[in-house]
């Protein structure tokens, strides 16, 4: 039996029904709605808005949340592979489903009261509300601790003073959840669209995610009812336990991305022909292709195994720390290659490869660095904190 290059670990075979399931349906929105015009919203610097209506019936906002709620209640695997599905058409789909069902439902559903669940999930899971989640400050992400951002008891209210930076969605946004120093530590709350004070500024002259919005957010006196504060966590444990919700889904995101960059690969060397034979068929570039393939199975286990502890509820942060780590580079690295095996048709948005290759660099930095996921992973063996 002929293997697939895409799958050649037989991972399917490891898949329920329901979770093959899952990926077919993506798999087929992907093909039939995201490829046809991805190239081009890459192209204008547009997030395909009119495709949320279609993800949300499909049942990919919120997914792992509880179906009384209006979710799917799917299971973290199937979460996954709506990740690598939606990736495999582009890093800026799968942030946008990253961001609504990780880092801005899951906090309400995790934290929120039981009036703030059903004030928010059911339409955000009906793609009625988008959310965006502002931890990140121009200062430095990657020292959430340091927030300048706070909030401050007055009466009955919390007032909001300060600013985040590089916010998925956040021109797109009805609520923002967000992180603010308080008097007894780091706090959420929902800060609806259009509060006197709150505003958000989209970024420009991204060269990466081009098909998705990132915006910075102000606040200035922002005045929020205590109602919009999320009752049940304080201090960074918080927004961290949502990245390693929205972590947990990128690292299998990248092995779509991957995927694509190779079949393209694929198809292009077979066809290519030089020196009076295909590319495919010299040694030098059947040994790239191998070692892609190499790279993307072993993240493929990982990620797989990842989402079986998360079934089971005993995964821990610094795994998806070496999966985020592990396939981020796995992915930008096979995307550069595939760039450089399509010569100069890699350089244009008619091919994928250039597009992923350059997604990736944010997907490699967003939710922890590389060097931050190398650190938790360097703590965690000597015992040393290093950052
Ligand atoms: P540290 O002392 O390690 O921990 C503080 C408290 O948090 C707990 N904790 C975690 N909980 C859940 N998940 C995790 N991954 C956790 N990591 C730590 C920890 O147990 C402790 O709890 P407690 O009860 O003892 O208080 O904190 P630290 O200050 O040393 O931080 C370490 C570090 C550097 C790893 C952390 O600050 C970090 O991860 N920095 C990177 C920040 C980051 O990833 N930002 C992402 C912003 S959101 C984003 O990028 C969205 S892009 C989305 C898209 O478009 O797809
Ligand atoms: P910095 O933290 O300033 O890091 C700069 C460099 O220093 C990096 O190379 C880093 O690895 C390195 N470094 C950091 N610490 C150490 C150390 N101890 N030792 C050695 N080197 C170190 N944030 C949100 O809150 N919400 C979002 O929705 C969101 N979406 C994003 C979308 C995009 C497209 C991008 C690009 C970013 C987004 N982010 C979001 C922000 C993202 O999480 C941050 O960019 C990231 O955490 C890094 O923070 P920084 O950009 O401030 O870099």
């Amino acid at each position: 039996m002929a293997l697939s290059p895409y799958d050649l670990f037989d991972i399917r075979s490891q898949l329920s029904e329901e979770e093959r399931a899952v990926q077919e349906t993506v798999a087929r929105f992907t093909n039939e709605r995201v490829l046809p015009i991805i190239g081009e919203c890459f192209d204008q610097g547009r997030f395909p808005k009119e495709l949320v209506p279609e993800i949300a019936s499909l049942g990919l906002l919120g997914s792992s949340l509880p179906e009384e709620y209006g979710c799917a209640g799917l299971n973290a695997v199937s979460y996954g592979l709506i990740c690598q599905e939606l990736e495999r058409g582009d890093s800026g789909l799968r942030s946008f489903v990253s961001v609504q069902s990780s880092l801005c439902m899951y906090p309400i559903y995790a934290y929120g009261s039981e009036e703030q669940r059903r004030q928010w999930l059911p339409r955000m899971a009906a793609g009625e509300v988008i959310g965006c989640f502002g931890l990140t400050e121009p200062h430095g992400g990657s020292d959430p601790a340091n927030m300048k951002t706070h909030a401050r008891k007055d009466g009955g209210d919390w007032v909001i003073n300060g600013s985040k930076m590089w916010i998925t969605n956040g021109n797109l946004a009805d609520i923002a959840i967000v992180w603010a120093q308080t008097d007894e530590g780091i706090q959420g709350f929902i800060v609806e669209k259009g509060t006197p004070g709150f505003t958000a500024q989209e970024i420009k002259h991204k060269m990466s995610l081009r098909a998705s919005v990132t915006s910075a957010l102000y606040f200035d006196n922002v005045r929020v009812p205590e109602a919009n504060r999320l009752p049940n966590v304080k201090g960074l444990k918080g927004p961290l336990g949502c990245l390693t919700q929205a972590r947990y889904g990128i690292t299998w995101g990248p092995i779509g991305a991957a995927i694509a960059c190779l079949d393209e690969a694929l198809n292009y060397s077979k066809e290519r022909v030089l020196f009076g034979r295909p590319v495919a068929a010299t040694q030098s570039a059947q040994i790239r292709l191998a070692d892609m393939a190499r790279r993307i199975t072993l993240a493929q286990l990982l990620s797989l195994q990842l989402g079986r502890l998360k079934d089971a509820g005993t995964m821990q942060p610094q795994q998806v720390s070496l999966a985020k780590w592990n396939n981020c580079r796995m992915a930008i690295d096979i995307a550069r290659e595939c760039r450089d095996l399509l010569g100069g048709a890699g350089i244009t948005t008619e091919h994928v490869a250039i597009r992923h290759a350059l997604n990736m660099e944010s997907v490699i930095t967003y939710e922890g660095t590389e060097t931050v996921h190398q650190l938790v992973i360097g703590r965690e063996l000597t015992g040393i904190n290093a950052f």
